[in-house]
């Protein structure tokens, strides 16, 4: 199973303000060159999205209500969901502060046919979340990880999609082909101007054409295509790093949003790491420029840190060294994490954020 919250940090300051209820809110930072973080469906409708420039949403949606996002409330939250997955399944894998894959193929009821016991218990997450927190999510249920996302994310909000065994080209076949992990904006052009747009084109495509537009990997992408995906629930504390990255649509040439997205994803580092009572003693940001060229940058403590201002002091410091030493390039994407991790908080005190 796949969940992931419906607009989370949005849908969260809504619950805190019922003046906000239905009314279209857009969370992020309100400076000049502030970046949206999330937006209310009802702010989506006009447009807005997640990571498009904050002047450009307050042109498309003039009347929304302009919310800069309070992490300490936000990762609270998380810690109320990530507690209700834990009542569901042993084998949880967080993958943001609002997302995780549940691995709950030995917690369903044997009494019923698996498709039923499944819904059922998708159901019933949903519906321990409403309970809890008064937040909505989507769930996607699926024999694999690939499906289970996918699935998540189509009805969404509120979704709940089962994709069975004999309905994966059904579900698959019409939906984009950058739907598909790995392809993005490199090869995406190129498998469009090919003709394949669907997922199922490229399902049906010739093995020649498919080496030719994508290369060594052509049969790795053929294998998602047809829904086929291997990989299992990793619980956090088997991973070696706890991290977070965000590839942008457009290259951002300044440094102030990118301290801020690195910050928020400092934020949510700390948030997961401090749910596992995890903490790590090195600190890597990585980057990519617009030529594709990934870097990163590390550097590793005397004392493990999981505090929020902490990881973003190192991840600062290494990022204005990489400006300094690179002449700062325009960047792509860029992402904080942890490692070396140990069991343990920091003790640091947590402070509010932004
Ligand atoms: N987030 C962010 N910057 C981004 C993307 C997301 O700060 N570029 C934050 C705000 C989101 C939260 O992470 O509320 C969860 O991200 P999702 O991609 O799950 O988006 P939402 O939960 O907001 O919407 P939905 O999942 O309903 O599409
Ligand atoms: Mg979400």
């Amino acid at each position: 199973m796949h969940v992931d919250m419906d607009a989370f940090y949005a849908a969260i300051e809504q619950l805190d303000n019922p003046r906000l209820k239905g009314q279209p809110v857009i969370v992020g930072g309100l400076g000049q060159r502030g970046v949206v973080a999330t937006a209310s469906y009802e702010a989506r409708r006009f447009g807005v999205h997640s990571a498009m420039p904050m002047a450009r949403a307050r042109v498309l949606c003039r009347a929304a209500h302009f919310i800069r996002p309070r992490i300490s409330r936000y990762r609270e939250v998380s810690r109320q969901i990530f507690d209700i997955f834990d009542r569901f399944s042993p084998l949880v894998e967080g993958l943001s502060m609002d997302e995780a894959f549940l691995d709950i193929s030995a917690c369903l009821p044997s009494r019923q046919p698996r498709a039923e016991a499944l819904r059922e218990t998708g159901r019933g997450l949903q519906q321990a979340i409403y309970a809890n927190t008064g937040l909505t999510a989507s769930v996607g249920m699926a024999h694999n990880k690939l499906l289970a996302k996918l699935g998540s994310d189509y009805r969404k909000p509120r979704g709940r999609t089962y994709v069975a065994f004999e309905k994966v080209h059904l579900f698959l076949d019409p939906l984009p082909v950058g739907r598909l992990w790995g392809i993005g904006k490199q090869t995406l052009p190129r498998l469009q101007q090919a003709g394949i747009l669907t997922i199922g084109q490229l399902r049906r495509s010739p093995p020649s054409l498919l080496e030719t537009l994508l290369g060594q990997r052509w049969q790795h992408y053929l294998r998602l295509a047809n829904g086929v995906d291997q990989r299992v629930v990793k619980p956090e504390r088997a991973d070696k790093s706890i991290s977070r990255e965000t590839t942008f649509s457009q290259d951002i040439a300044e440094q102030e949003p990118l301290l801020e997205i690195l910050r928020l994803h400092a934020a949510e580092v700390a948030q997961r790491a401090g749910a596992k009572s995890l903490s790590g003693r090195t600190v890597s940001i990585k980057l990519r420029d617009r030529h594709f060229a990934t870097i990163s940058r590390s550097r590793t403590l005397p004392h493990a840190i999981n505090s929020t201002d902490d990881i973003f002091a190192q991840a600062r410091q290494l990022f204005q060294d990489w400006c300094d030493s690179s002449g700062f390039p325009a960047v792509r994407l860029i992402g904080v994490g942890i490692s070396n991790l140990q069991a343990g908080d920091d003790h640091q005190p947590v402070d509010e954020l932004l």
